[in-house]
C-alpha cells in the first residue's frame, strides 16, 4: 500500500509540474441540460467525412500505399447555434482534419502502411487522472497509440497502450517499437474504426475525437449482393454522445466518484448531447429509395437501442467486420460501444415524410436512468416524396460463415468481470479476473486455435467485450443461479471451476439476436449471466492461420470497451504463444 501511495504522489507531482489538469468552471448537470436543450435539432446537414482510399489505381490495378495521418487540434463546430468546440481529431492535415476523423477506404488483399503523427499540443483539453494506470510522458504532450478496432494486423501494429508516443515521437512508451503500422488487410471485408488506445487516457482522447471509420472492401466477395453502392447510398452514421460548456469547450466531469481514491476519474461517461458525424441531432434529406448505413458506436459508455420513429425496420447486413449469413428485418438495434451495425433503410416503405432515429436504452444499460427529450434522439431523415432511381437490391445470402460451434474449441477459458467499490458504495476501479493490465499475461491462446471464453459478469452493467485480433461469437448466454453465491465463492477462492461454475449456469437462457450471429469484434455480457463466447484465432473465412508473426511481443489486449471501464482497468494482456 505504501509503495503504490508512493507512485500516486510522484504521478501527481508530475502532473501538476506539467500543467495537465485544468480546473474546470463549477457546472451542474442542468447546466449542461439547458445548454443541450437550448439547440434546436436537426439543423445542421449530416456531414460525410472525408475519404483517404489505403491503395492507388495507377496502372490500372490497386497497389499498395503508405499514408500519413496526423492528431491535430482544432475548432470543431458541433451545431450551427453553437460556439466552435477545440477538439483532438484526425487528418491528412489540420485544415481537413475532422470529428470524427476521415474515413479509410481498404481493399482486401492490399496492404496499408500508415505513419500516425502526433501533433496535440502540450496539454490535453480534458481531465485525466494520474492515479489510475497511466501513460505519463517526461516532457510532456498527449500521449497517443492508434488501434484499428477489428483489424487483423501482427502485434507490432496493434496499437498497444504501452506503445504510446507523444509529439514528435519526443517520448515513448516502454512498449513502443515502430513509427510506421502495417495493415495487412487478409480478412473478410467489413468494418472497422481507428481510435486511439494510450494507457489510462484511451476514454479522454477518443471524448477529444480521436476516431474514425475504417472500410474494408471485397469486390470478389461484395459485387454480387447488390446492395446501395456509392458516396451517396453507402454512408456511415458515427454516433457520439458529448456534453459542453457554455462556451463551447467539451464537458467531462473533473470530480471523482471518490476523489479521495481517483480525484478524476468517473466509471461511465454520458453526454447530453447526441452527434452522428460531428453534428448534434443532425438531418439527412434522403431520396425514396434504399440507403446503406454503417453506424458505429464510438460513445466512451452510452448504449444506444435505435428504432425509427415511423416504423421502417433496419435490414440488418452485418455487424462488426462481418456480414451476416443472410439479412435479417428488426424494428430495433441495440448498439454497445465500438459496436456496429450495418444496415439497408428502404425510405420507399415509408409513410411519412420524415423519420426520426431515436435511442431508448436506459444508461447505464440496462438498468440505469431513461432516455429523455435530448439523449432519446440521434438525427432525423427528411424522406423525399417522389420515387428515385434504385438498381440496389436486398440479396436472399450473404456470406455463408462457419456458425459459432462449441465443440471445435481446444481450450476453455474462465473470463470474470469484478467491480470493485468503495465504503460509499461507488466503483473505485474494475478488474477482468481480479488482475491488473500490467501482471502477467494468462490468456495465451496458439495461433490457429479455436478457444471457448466463458464470460461471467459479476457486476450490475452489461459490459461490451472486445478482444483485438480474434474474431468470435456468442454461443449461448445463460443465466446464474445464484450470481451472489458465486462471487461470494470466488472473492474466496477466486476459480470459477472450484466455485462450481457448471452447476451455477443453470438459468434462464437468453437468445443471441439473429443480427448478431456472426464473426464479431464486440459481444454485450449481461450481467448475472455466462455468456458463452466462441472465439477464433485464425481467419474466419478461410480457417487459414495469420499470414504474420501473431505471438511477437508487445502482444495484443483483451478489454471492456467501456472507455471509462478499460482505462481503470478492465483490460489484460493477451498474448498469443506457439
Ligand atoms: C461530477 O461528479 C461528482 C462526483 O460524482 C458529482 O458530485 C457531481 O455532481 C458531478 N457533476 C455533474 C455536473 O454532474
Ligand atoms: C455505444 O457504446 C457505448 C459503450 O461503448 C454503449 O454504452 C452505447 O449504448 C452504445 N450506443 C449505441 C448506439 O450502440
Ligand atoms: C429496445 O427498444 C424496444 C422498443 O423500442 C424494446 O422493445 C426492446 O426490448 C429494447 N431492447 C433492449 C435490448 O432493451
Ligand atoms: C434489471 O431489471 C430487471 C427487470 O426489472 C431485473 O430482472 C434485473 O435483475 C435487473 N438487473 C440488474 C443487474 O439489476
Ligand atoms: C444466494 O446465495 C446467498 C449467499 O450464499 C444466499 O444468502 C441466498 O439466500 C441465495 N439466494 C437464493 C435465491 O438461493
Ligand atoms: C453445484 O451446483 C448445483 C446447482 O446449484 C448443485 O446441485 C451441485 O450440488 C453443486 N455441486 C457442488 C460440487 O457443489
Ligand atoms: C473452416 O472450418 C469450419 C469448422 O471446422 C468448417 O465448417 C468450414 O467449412 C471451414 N471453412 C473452410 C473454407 O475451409
Ligand atoms: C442480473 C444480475 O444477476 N446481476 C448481478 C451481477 O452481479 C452482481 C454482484 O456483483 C449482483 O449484485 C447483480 O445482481
Ligand atoms: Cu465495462
Amino acid at each position: 500500500m505504501g509503495a503504490k501511495l508512493g507512485l500516486s504522489l510522484m504521478l501527481m507531482f508530475v502532473t501538476v509540474a506539467t500543467g495537465f489538469s485544468p480546473t474546470p468552471p463549477p457546472v451542474t448537470e442542468q447546466t449542461l441540460q439547458k445548454i443541450a436543450g437550448s439547440l434546436q435539432m436537426y439543423v445542421d446537414l449530416l456531414p460525410q467525412m472525408p475519404k483517404i482510399y489505403g491503395y492507388s489505381m495507377e496502372g490500372g490495378s490497386p497497389k499498395p500505399v503508405k499514408l500519413t495521418i496526423g492528431m491535430y487540434e482544432k475548432k470543431w463546430q458541433f451545431h450551427r447555434d453553437f460556439p466552435a468546440t477545440t477538439v483532438f481529431v484526425f487528418g491528412v492535415g489540420a485544415d481537413t482534419a475532422t470529428f470524427p476523423g476521415p474515413t479509410i477506404e481498404a481493399l482486401q488483399g492490399v496492404p496499408l502502411r500508415v505513419t500516425w503523427q502526433n501533433y496535440l499540443p502540450a496539454r490535453h483539453i480534458l481531465p485525466w487522472d494520474p492515479t489510475i494506470t497511466v501513460a505519463v510522458p517526461p516532457h510532456g504532450g498527449v500521449p497517443t497509440v492508434v488501434h484499428l478496432h477489428g483489424g487483423v494486423h501482427p502485434p507490432q501494429s496493434d496499437g498497444n497502450p504501452s506503445a504510446w508516443f507523444t509529439a514528435d515521437f519526443r517520448d515513448t512508451g516502454p512498449k513502443w517499437t515502430q513509427y510506421t503500422y502495417t495493415y495487412p488487410n487478409v480478412q473478410n471485408p467489413g468494418n472497422l474504426w481507428y481510435h486511439d488506445h494510450a494507457l489510462g487516457l484511451t476514454r479522454a482522447n477518443l471524448l477529444a475525437g480521436l476516431l474514425g471509420a475504417y472500410v474494408l472492401r471485397s469486390p470478389s466477395v461484395e459485387a454480387s449482393f447488390g446492395l446501395p453502392a456509392g458516396d451517396e447510398f453507402d454512408r456511415h452514421l458515427i454516433i457520439a454522445d458529448r456534453s459542453f460548456y457554455a462556451d463551447g469547450s467539451l464537458y467531462m466531469n473533473a470530480t471523482g466518484d471518490n476523489p479521495s481514491i481517483h480525484p478524476e476519474w468517473q466509471p461511465e461517461y454520458f453526454g447530453e448531447a447526441v452527434t452522428v458525424n460531428g453534428k448534434a441531432w443532425p438531418f439527412l434529406t434522403v431520396r425514396c429509395r434504399r440507403y446503406r448505413f454503417r453506424i458505429i458506436n464510438s460513445s466512451n459508455a452510452r448504449y444506444f437501442n435505435l428504432s425509427l420513429s415511423n416504423h421502417l425496420p433496419f435490414c440488418v447486413v452485418g455487424s462488426d467486420t462481418a456480414y451476416l449469413n443472410k439479412p435479417v428485418m428488426t424494428s430495433t438495434v441495440l448498439l454497445a460501444p465500438a459496436e456496429i451495425f450495418d444496415v439497408v433503410i428502404d425510405f420507399t416503405k415509408s409513410t411519412t415524410s420524415e423519420a426520426e432515429l431515436i435511442n431508448s436504452a436506459p444508461y447505464p444499460f440496462p438498468n440505469g436512468t431513461a432516455t429523455n427529450r435530448l439523449n432519446g434522439k440521434v438525427m432525423k431523415f427528411v424522406i423525399g416524396r417522389e420515387s428515385a432511381p434504385d438498381n440496389s437490391r436486398i440479396p436472399k445470402r450473404l456470406v455463408r460463415y462457419p456458425r459459432a460451434d462449441e465443440r471445435e474449441a481446444t481450450v476453455k477459458r474462465y473470463i470474470t468481470f469484478y467491480e470493485y467499490d468503495s465504503a460509499t458504495e461507488k466503483p473505485t476501479h474494475l478488474y477482468i479476473n481480479g488482475k491488473p493490465l500490467l501482471d502477467p499475461a494468462t490468456e495465451t491462446p496458439r495461433p490457429g486455435n479455436t478457444e471457448v471464453w466463458e464470460v461471467i459478469n459479476l457486476t450490475q452493467d452489461n459490459h461490451p467485450l472486445h478482444l483485438h485480433l480474434a474474431n468470435f461469437q456468442a454461443a449461448r448466454v445463460q443465466q446464474l443461479a445464484n450470481a451472489t453465491a458465486f462471487l461470494n465463492c470466488m472473492t474466496v477462492h477466486g476459480d470459477a471451476v472450484k466455485c462450481n461454475i457448471t452447476g451455477q449456469a443453470i438459468g434462464r437462457l437468453l437468445a443471441v439476436p439473429e443480427h448478431e450471429k456472426t464473426w464479431k469484434n464486440v459481444v454485450k455480457i449481461e450481467p448475472g449471466y455466462m455468456t458463452t463466447v466462441v472465439v477464433k484465432f485464425k481467419l474466419v473465412d478461410t480457417n487459414a492461420t495469420y499470414p504474420f508473426d501473431a505471438t511477437a511481443e508487445p502482444g495484443y489486449v483483451y478489454h471492456c470497451h467501456i472507455l471509462d471501464h478499460e482505462d481503470n482497468e478492465m483490460i489484460r494482456p493477451l498474448k498469443l504463444i506457439n
